[in-house]
């Protein structure tokens, strides 16, 4: 694999000294990747720790006040019963557990060349958490879907002005599902997380958690459900959140962006260190496939020309950290690579796909070392 010197001088130390800086103040435990409304990355060496503290904060409005007290979702539209649920009601029915990766659609945007719109994450605006609640088919039935129902759409009680495409005042943050994935056990209605009520930042006082896609789908603040006849057109699955698809006996079109990519990210060592010569040293970090359950990890510590099996595998929706060694031989720069095959056989790929904008980034992002 080559890489021109643009990529390599894009690549992760930018991140690496960012996570360094976050760490050392002290006071905030996540790296600030813009200021208001709040959106933080969890630092490398945090990735996928069991703090919700520590896990990435993605919101494209301010945090709406919700007060847990006076809490209704409504359940409407293509329904026999329309719905108006407490929290109360909805802890009354079957709950759930489920430990589930969730990765924001942009996370990885700081390594696409040339520079991408939109906020610059390194590899950290990903991490899993146990979260419970209820499957959101489980309320579904209780509305009775009327016969010949589409998207489910899950409507955020946050909202803004959007100021380019211009939108007609302001418009709420939500996302349609279509029926098929919004009945899956991995798509929940949720008001815990790792134990814990939902904080604020997380979407209280219940979100959705839409297990294996990215996290657009997993609406926060969640007070309203609208189910409709037919697919949802709305801003945040047509202009933003969608990639292009190339159909053999259509025109390219933008479809929405769903479901997780196979991704293996190197937490150690980080871009921009120095490794004794000659020394056993370790290398490791995460992978995780959406939907899909990791095969398979393979790590290259010559840039890709040869590559070696590292023993990692996990079940769908869940990450699975590796870890190999090697003994740097050679002085000088190196470049570690690791890439991840899910259980269906897909590899990630060497070069981006630039159908998919600014999303789904998961071609290979090289860590460069110095052997001393
Ligand atoms: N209501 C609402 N829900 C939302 C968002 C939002 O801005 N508003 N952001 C989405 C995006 S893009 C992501 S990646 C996840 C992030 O969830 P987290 O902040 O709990 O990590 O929430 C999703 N749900
Ligand atoms: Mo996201």
């Amino acid at each position: 694999m080559k890489l021109s010197r643009r990529e390599l001088l894009k690549s992760a130390p930018a991140v690496a000294v960012a996570g360094g800086l976050a760490a050392r103040a002290g006071a905030e435990p996540l790296i600030v990747r813009m200021e208001q409304p709040r959106n933080l990355e969890t630092p490398l060496s945090d990735l996928f720790g069991d703090k919700t503290d520590k896990f990435f904060v993605r919101s494209h409005f301010a945090v709406p006040e919700l007060d847990a007290k006076g809490f209704k979702l409504t359940v409407e539209g293509h329904v026999e019963n329309k719905l108006e649920l407490t929290l109360a009601d909805l802890k009354k029915m079957e709950a759930v557990s489920r430990e589930i990766v969730m990765e924001c659609a942009g996370n990885g945007r700081v390594f696409l060349v040339p520079q991408a719109r939109g906020l610059q994450w390194g590899h950290g605006a990903v991490g899993q958490a146990k979260w419970t609640g209820v499957p959101l088919g489980a309320v579904l039935e209780r509305a009775k879907l009327k016969a010949g129902a589409g998207d489910v759409v899950l409507v955020g009680a946050d909202k803004g002005v959007i100021a380019d495409p211009a939108t007609p005042g302001a418009i709420p943050f939500d996302r349609g599902i279509p029926l098929a994935k919004a009945k899956k056990d991995e798509t929940l209605l949720v008001w815990n997380m790792n134990d814990e009520a939902l904080t604020a930042s997380h979407g209280a006082p219940l979100r959705a958690l839409v297990g294996g896609w990215y996290g657009m789908a997993s609406v926060k603040w969640l007070t309203r459900i609208v189910v409709l006849d037919k697919p949802h057109t709305g801003f945040w699955q047509t202009f933003d959140y969608s990639h292009w698809e190339r159909p053999q006996d259509a025109p390219p079109r933008l479809v929405p962006v769903t479901a997780i990519q196979p991704k293996a990210v190197i937490t150690t060592p980080e871009a921009g260190a120095t490794i004794p010569h000659n020394k056993p040293h370790v290398l490791a970090g995460w992978a995780w496939a959406g939907e899909n359950g990791v095969a398979k990890v393979e790590v290259s510590t010559d840039g890709g020309a040869t590559w070696r099996d590292v023993p990692a595998k996990c079940e769908p929706f869940k990450a699975v950290k590796w870890q190999a060694n090697f003994l740097p031989e050679k002085k000088g720069p190196l470049k570690l690579v690791a890439r991840c095959t899910d259980d269906k056989g897909t590899t990630q790929a060497e070069k981006r796909d630039t159908d998919r904008r600014t999303y789904m980034i998961n071609h290979l992002v090289p860590v460069e070392v110095t052997v001393k």
